[in-house]
C-alpha cells in the first residue's frame, strides 16, 4: 500500500513529507493506522546525526497511538480494530530479560530493531524501490506502519489518541523512572534536571508518590510556572548560581534522596550525581548523550554511598504497564493535556522540531 510519511533522508536536514510504499504484515506482525504521534527530543537527537545507531534514510517517530488494521499470520493477541500504543521497548514475555523481574529491557528483537529492520531482517518501507529504515521499531511519523506484535500495547478504546500517544514515550519515561526504576517512597527529596517533556513527567510522578520536596533545575526560566503546576516546590536556574551542586546540597541539608537527569548533558549528569545525599542518594540518568560522550566523577562519590543508575522507557514493561498508565490518565490521576502545547498535521512536522529547539514547546503532537 501507499502511505504518507515524513522521511529523514539525511542527518541535520528537515524531514520530507512524501508518499512511500509499505508492505503488509508478515508472520507475527501487525499493520497499524497511526492516529497521532508525539515528537520527542530523541527523534531530534537521531535526526541531528548524534545517535550512534542513527540510520538514513528512515521513518522516525516512536511516540504514537493508533488502530490495528490487519494482522499477519500467527498473531495471537491482537485483531483489527484494537486500539494500540507502539512500544520501542517490546515485551515478549519469554526472553531472558523479560523473565528477570529486575529489568524491562526485552532483547527478543533488539538486534534487528537497532539496524532499522523488522525481526526477519527486512524493511516494510520503501521509496522508488529502495528500502527505508524503520526507527526504534515504531516509525510513527508514517500514517500507516508495521510492527511486531510484541511491540504493541492494547489500550482501552475511549482513550483519545492525540493525548495518550505521549504515553508511548515521555509520560511513561518520566513517571516510570519514579515509580518503576527508583521505586520512590513518600516524603522523598528530589532534584530534577531539565524541565522538558520528560522532566515534567518525573515531577508529576514524584508528586504522585508523595515526594516532599521537588527541586527543578533548568536554564530556561520560562519552564518554572508549568513545573510548579506539576508539583515543583523549588526552582534553580544554573545561570543564577555559582555552583548548582553546592546550591542543592545546601538547600537540602546534605543532598537529595533522588536526582534525575532529563537533558542528555554529561556535565549535568555529574552535577545530578553529586547533589545526591551521601550514604543513600540515587541519581538516575534518563537523558540520552551523543556519540562519543562519557560520564565521569570521583569514584569517592560512589564509595561514599551514592549510586548512579539509568532508566529506559521508565523501567516500564509496555504491554503490561502502558494500559495501566492509560487508565491513570483516564481516571484523572495524571495530567497529560497541559503538557501538549502544540498540535499540528504531518505537513507541519518540521515546525515541531523548531519549537523544541527554541524551547517554546513541551510536547508537539502530530495528528493524521
Ligand atoms: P526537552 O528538550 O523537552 O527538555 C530538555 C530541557 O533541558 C529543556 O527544558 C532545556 O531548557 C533544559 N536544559 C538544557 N540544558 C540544560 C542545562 N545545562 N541545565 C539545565 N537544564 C538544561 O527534552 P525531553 O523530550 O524532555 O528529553 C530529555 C532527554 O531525555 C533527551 O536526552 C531525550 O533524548 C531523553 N529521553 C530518554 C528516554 C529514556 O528512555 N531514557 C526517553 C525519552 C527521552
Ligand atoms: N541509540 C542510542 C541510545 C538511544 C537511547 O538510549 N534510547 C532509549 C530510549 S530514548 C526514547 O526517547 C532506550 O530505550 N534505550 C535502550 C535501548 O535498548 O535502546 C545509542 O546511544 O546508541
Ligand atoms: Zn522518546
Ligand atoms: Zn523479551
Amino acid at each position: 500500500m501507499k502511505t504518507r510519511a515524513a522521511v529523514a533522508f539525511e542527518a541535520g536536514k528537515p524531514l520530507e513529507v512524501t508518499e512511500v510504499d509499505l508492505e503488509g504484515p508478515r508472520a507475527e506482525e501487525v499493520l497499524v493506522e497511526v492516529k497521532a504521534t508525539g515528537v520527542c527530543h530523541t527523534d531530534a537527537f537521531t535526526l541531528s546525526g548524534s545517535d550512534p545507531e542513527g540510520l538514513f534514510p528512515s521513518v522516525l517517530g516512536h511516540e504514537g497511538a493508533g488502530v490495528v488494521v490487519e494482522t499477519g499470520p500467527d498473531v495471537k493477541h491482537l485483531k483489527p480494530g484494537d486500539h494500540v500504543i507502539p512500544l520501542y521497548t517490546p515485551e515478549c514475555r519469554e526472553c531472558k530479560l523479560c523473565l528477570n523481574p529486575k529489568t524491562n529491557l526485552c532483547q527478543k528483537i533488539r538486534g534487528t530493531q537497532g539496524q532499522g529492520l523488522m525481526p526477519d531482517g527486512t524493511s516494510r518501507f520503501s521509496l522508488d524501490g529502495k528500502p527505508l529504515h524503520h526507527y526504534m521499531g515504531c516509525s510513527t511519523f508514517s500514517n500507516y506502519t508495521v510492527l511486531p506484535e510484541i511491540s504493541l500495547a492494547k489500550i482501552r478504546e475511549d482513550a483519545p489518541f492525540d493525548k495518550v500517544c505521549y504515553i508511548g514515550c515521555g509520560v511513561t519515561t518520566g513517571i516510570g523512572a519514579v515509580v518503576f526504576t527508583a521505586k520512590m517512597e513518600a516524603g522523598a527529596t528530589v532534584a530534577v534536571f531539565g524541565l522538558g517533556g520528560i522532566g515534567l513527567n518525573v515531577i508529576q510522578g514524584a508528586r504522585m508518590v508523595g515526594a516532599e520536596r521537588i527541586i527543578g533545575v533548568d536554564i530556561n526560566p520560562e519552564k518554572k510556572a508549568l513545573a510548579e503546576k506539576f508539583g515543583m516546590t523549588d526552582f534553580v536556574n544554573p545561570k543564577e548560581v555559582d555552583n548548582v551542586t553546592q546550591t542543592i546540597v545546601e538547600m537540602t541539608d546534605g543532598g537529595v534522596d533522588y536526582s534525575f537527569e532529563c537533558i542528555g548533558n554529561v556535565s549535568v549528569m555529574r552535577q545530578a550525581l553529586e547533589c545526591a545525599h551521601k550514604g543513600w542518594g540515587q541519581s538516575i540518568i534518563i537523558g540520552v548523550a551523543g556519540a562519543g560522550e562519557e560520564i565521569s566523577t570521583r569514584p569517592f562519590q560512589l564509595v561514599t554511598g551514592r549510586s548512579w543508575r539509568g532508566s529506559a522507557f521508565g523501567g516500564a514493561r509496555g504491554r503490561s504497564d502502558v494500559p495501566r498508565i492509560v487508565d491513570w490518565y483516564m481516571d484523572g490521576k495524571i495530567n497529560i493535556d497541559d503538557l501538549i502545547t502544540h498540535t499540528m498535521p504531518l505537513d507541519k512536522i518540521n515546525d515541531a522540531f523548531d519549537l523544541m529547539h527554541e524551547g517554546k514547546s513541551i510536547r508537539s503532537v502530530i495528528t493524521y
